[in-house]
């Protein structure tokens, strides 16, 4: 239906995911293939909005030399992240991404991309899991490609590791596998099927994972000062815990899952706490370490702690970064976060239920 002079533009929105069992380390760096699977909640509240438009040959010579001057660089393509307009390392990791589907696609126009991330606090949880989820279905389907969820999932990988993660609504599993086609994410319910597993079963998962939330104290949002990219590359290459961490990756998954398939809160936010401190613990024991907690961060681990043991259901989860995730069901969500509220009353807290995938905007 886009007439070759036609402007080839799709918008999409994708949530950002937290992980319940972390991907932290990667077999391949430049597939980005994880050592370890990887099993994932995708949140409300936190996402990205991008619009893609790729100009056919005239428009894109046109559109290209009247931004010459000013904005355009050697890539072409064009990105305003926020409002502002973005160049150098930020547009070639975007530019390069976007030459796979140019190449998919069979088309050479350039792309003008324009983000909005919805996310009620600057910086700090802005996620690349939001952003690549988003921009893979803004730009495949903008390039007239059609690609099932699975696809989607290996292009986004490309993007950012936990991107494979955010094209699905709720619980998702990244499977680590061994080559770009074998890595890709999944929807628990289709995981649970392909493991045979009842349509009833599935869909049971699928819906307790919809009844889960994600409680974020913020301790900072200010930019942090290494990526999780260069954090976990020196985890990879540096900590003598990196192999013992991808075992209990491994067992923690299988945990993980068994605990989804009983709808099993606490058995869940057992392995997902656990977790989460065993990849900061290969981090802080990296050469040279990386510590990402602060004082704040210590005292809301605690905070969890202290929650739990006054009987809610809560478990703490961290990522690169010092903000702390609270894991609860939906139900108790309103009662943790106020009861974490009333304990460090100066905190931004907020509640993030399960959302949903990735999805095209247009029509
Ligand atoms: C995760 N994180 O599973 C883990 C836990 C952060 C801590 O995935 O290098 O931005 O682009 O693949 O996906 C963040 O890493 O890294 C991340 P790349 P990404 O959510």
């Amino acid at each position: 239906s886009q007439g070759p002079s036609e402007a080839m533009q799709a918008t999409a929105r994708a949530n950002a995911n937290i992980a319940l069992v972390k991907y932290w380390g990667k077999a391949d760096e430049s597939l980005i293939i994880p050592h370890a699977s990887s099993l994932s909640l995708t949140v409300d509240g936190l996402g990205t909005t991008t619009q893609v438009t790729f100009h056919d040959g005239t428009s894109g010579k046109a559109a290209a030399s009247k931004h010459e001057s000013e904005e355009s660089d050697e890539t072409g393509d064009t990105l305003t992240i926020d409002g502002e307009r973005h160049q150098g390392k930020a547009l070639h990791r975007v530019s390069a991404f976007l030459d796979r589907i140019r190449e998919l696609a069979g088309i050479q126009a350039r792309a003008n991309v324009i983000s909005c991330n919805t996310v009620p606090y600057a910086a700090g949880l802005a996620s690349s899991a939001s952003a690549f989820a988003a921009l893979a279905a803004a730009a495949s389907h903008a390039a007239g490609l059609h690609m099932d969820d699975r696809d989607l999932s290996r292009l986004a990988r490309y993007g950012s590791g936990s991107a494979s993660r955010s094209i699905y609504a709720g619980l998702a599993v990244w499977h680590a596998g061994h080559d770009d086609a074998s890595s890709y994410a999944e929807a628990i319910a289709s995981l649970l099927e392909s493991e045979g597993a009842s349509a009833d079963a599935a869909e049971s998962a699928r819906d307790f994972g919809m009844h889960l939330a994600m409680i974020v104290i913020l301790i900072s949002n200010k930019k942090k000062a290494i990526s999780s990219r260069a954090a976990m590359h020196r985890s990879v290459e540096t900590s003598p815990l990196y192999r013992p961490w991808i075992q209990s990756c491994k067992d923690d998954l299988r945990q993980a899952i068994t605990a989804v398939r009983r709808g099993d809160i606490e058995m869940l936010g057992t392995v997902t706490e656990r977790n989460s401190y065993g990849m900061h613990a290969t981090m802080m024991t990296a050469q040279p370490p990386v510590l990402f907690w602060q004082p704040e961060t210590v005292e809301a681990l605690h905070a969890v702690e202290d929650l739990r043991a006054s009987g809610l259901g809560a478990w703490s989860t961290m990522d690169a970064g010092p903000n702390v995730k609270v894991l609860t069901s939906a139900k108790d969500a309103v009662r943790v976060c106020e009861a974490l509220r009333e304990r460090m009353p100066e905190r931004d807290i907020r509640i993030h239920m399960a959302g949903e995938g990735v999805r095209i905007l247009d029509k």
